[in-house]
C-alpha cells in the first residue's frame, strides 16, 4: 500500500516524513471526502508538483525575466497562459498567484487605493476573508461594504447588491465565495458594477471546473477580472490563477509581480498547466457536470432524511446544511463525522446565532468523490451514513460512528484514488 508515484528516496532519507505522506495518502483513500474545496489531483499533476521546477527562480514573465536560465520556465509558463486562455476563453491570464488570497489581493492592489470602499459578500453568507471581511487585511486597509443572502430563500440578494453599491460606490466588487450553493448571476453583477463604475471581480475559485466544464455559467464577458484557486472543482495543484480582458491585464501582471510577489512556483505552473490540459478534454466536462449531479442527488436525499439545506438545495458542488434542527452543531457533528469516515467542515449559516468557531452548520462537496467515481446512486447511502452518523454524535454513540467507519471503507475499496495504489 502505497503513495503513487512511489517515495522510495524519500522513505530511505526521512523515514518519519516519508511515514507521515503515506498515512496522509491512506486516510485520503479511506475517507469519503466532502470538503466542497478539496479535491484528488491526477497522478500526472503530483509528478509536475514533485519535479525540479521547484529548483528555478523566475522573477518577471516569460521573455523579461530578472534571472538567467529560463529556456524551459518561460515555455511551461507560456503552455499554461496558452491553457487558460483556451479553456476559460479569455483574454489574458496571469498563472502566478501563490494561492486565492494573493490573487484577491492582486485586484486590489490593481484598481484599488488603501481606503477605497469596496463590496463583497459578508463571510457568515458564503463570501471569502479576502472580500473584505474585518479580519482580513482586506477589511482593515479598504472600506467594506458587505452584501449577503435572503432570510427567505437564502440566495444572494441582488436588490441589496445594487441598493448598496449605489449608495457606496466602490471601486471593486467581489462576486463569488466559499459556500454559495447557487448558480451566481453574473450579468447581474455586472450590471450593477458597470452602473456604478466599479470593476467586477468573479472569484471562481470554487466553481472554476464546474465553468471550465460547461456546468455553472462562465463569468468572461461579465467580469473584468477573474480569480480562481486551481485545486478545488478544477483539480490542478496548489496555486492560482487571475484572468482578465484586455485591458485590465497589464495592472494586474504589475500588482502579482512585482507588486506583491517574489519568484513564481515553477513547479506549480507546470502542474496547473498538466491539470488545464486535462480539464480542456471532453472528459472533464462529463466530470463537471458528474460532479453537480452526485450534489443534487446528495441534497435530495438529505432532504428526504429531514436536513434543512440552505436554499433548499443546490445548483453546483456544494451543499450547506443548518444542523439547527438536528439539536447538534456543525463542529461536533463534523468531528462525529470524520470519525465515521465522513469527512467535511462546519461552516455558519447565513444568520447563524452562533460563533464562527462552533457554528450551526456543515458544508459539503462532490467534487472529490466524483473524481473517485461515486455516481447519483451513492448519495442516498451517503446520506443514510450522515444522518447516522450525526443521530449517533447527538446520543454520544461511539461503536454506532465506528460501525459506519467500516461500512464506509468497504464501499470506498472498490473505488481507488489517484495517489494510492491499496
Ligand atoms: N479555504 C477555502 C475553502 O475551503 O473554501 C477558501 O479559501
Amino acid at each position: 500500500m502505497t503513495h503513487q508515484p512511489a517515495i522510495p528516496t524519500l522513505t530511505a532519507a526521512d523515514p518519519e516524513i516519508a511515514g507521515l505522506v503515506e498515512d496522509e495518502a491512506r486516510r485520503q483513500a479511506e475517507k469519503i471526502r466532502l470538503i466542497a474545496s478539496e479535491n484528488y489531483v491526477s497522478e500526472a499533476v503530483l509528478e509536475a508538483t514533485g519535479s525540479v521546477l521547484t529548483n528555478k527562480y523566475s522573477e518577471g514573465y516569460a521573455g523579461k525575466r530578472y534571472y538567467e536560465g529560463q529556456q524551459f520556465i518561460d515555455q511551461v509558463e507560456q503552455l499554461a497562459i496558452a491553457r487558460a486562455k483556451s479553456l476559460f476563453g479569455v483574454d489574458h491570464a496571469n498563472v502566478q498567484p501563490y494561492s486565492g488570497s494573493p490573487a484577491n489581493l492582486a485586484a486590489y492592489l490593481a484598481f484599488a487605493q488603501p481606503g477605497d470602499t469596496v463590496m463583497g459578500m459578508a463571510l457568515p453568507d458564503g463570501g471569502h476573508l479576502t472580500h473584505g471581511w474585518s479580519v482580513s487585511a482586506t477589511g482593515k486597509w479598504f472600506n467594506p461594504v458587505r452584501y449577503g443572502v435572503r432570510k427567505e430563500t437564502g440566495r444572494v440578494d441582488l436588490d441589496q447588491v445594487r441598493d448598496l453599491a449605489r449608495e457606496h460606490r466602490p471601486k471593486l466588487i467581489f462576486a463569488g465565495g466559499t459556500a454559495i450553493p447557487r448558480t451566481i448571476d453574473f450579468p447581474a453583477f455586472a450590471e450593477i458594477a458597470q452602473e456604478v463604475g466599479a470593476v467586477l471581480v468573479a472569484d471562481i475559485a470554487h466553481i472554476a471546473g464546474l465553468v471550465a466544464g460547461g456546468a455553472h455559467p462562465s463569468p468572461v464577458g461579465h467580469a473584468q477580472v477573474i480569480t480562481t484557486t486551481t485545486h478545488k472543482t478544477l483539480r490542478g495543484p496548489r496555486g492560482a490563477m487571475i484572468m482578465t480582458d484586455a485591458e485590465h491585464a497589464k495592472a494586474i501582471d504589475k500588482a502579482v509581480f512585482p507588486g506583491l510577489q517574489g519568484g513564481p512556483h515553477n513547479h506549480t505552473t507546470a502542474a496547473i498547466a498538466v491539470a488545464l490540459g486535462e480539464a480542456s478534454k471532453p472528459e472533464f466536462r462529463d466530470y463537471a457536470h458528474a460532479i453537480v449531479a452526485n450534489a443534487k442527488a446528495l441534497a435530495e436525499a438529505l432532504v428526504e432524511r429531514g436536513f434543512d439545506l440552505v436554499s433548499g438545495g443546490t445548483d453546483n458542488h456544494l451543499l450547506l446544511v443548518d444542523l439547527t434542527s438536528k439539536q447538534i452543531g456543525g463542529k461536533p457533528a463534523a468531528q462525529a463525522l470524520d470519525r465515521a469516515g465522513i469527512e467535511l467542515n462546519y461552516n455558519t449559516v447565513p444568520f447563524d446565532p452562533r460563533k464562527p468557531f462552533d457554528p450551526s452548520g456543515i458544508r459539503l462537496g462532490t467534487a472529490a468523490i466524483t473524481t473517485r467515481g461515486l455516481t447519483p446512486e451513492h448519495q442516498p447511502q451517503i446520506a443514510e451514513w450522515i444522518d447516522r452518523s450525526v443521530t449517533a454524535a447527538a446520543a454520544q454513540d461511539e461503536a454506532a460512528i465506528g460501525k459506519i467507519a467500516g461500512e464506509v471503507r468497504d464501499l470506498l475499496a472498490t473505488h481507488p484514488i489517484p495517489g494510492y495504489r491499496a
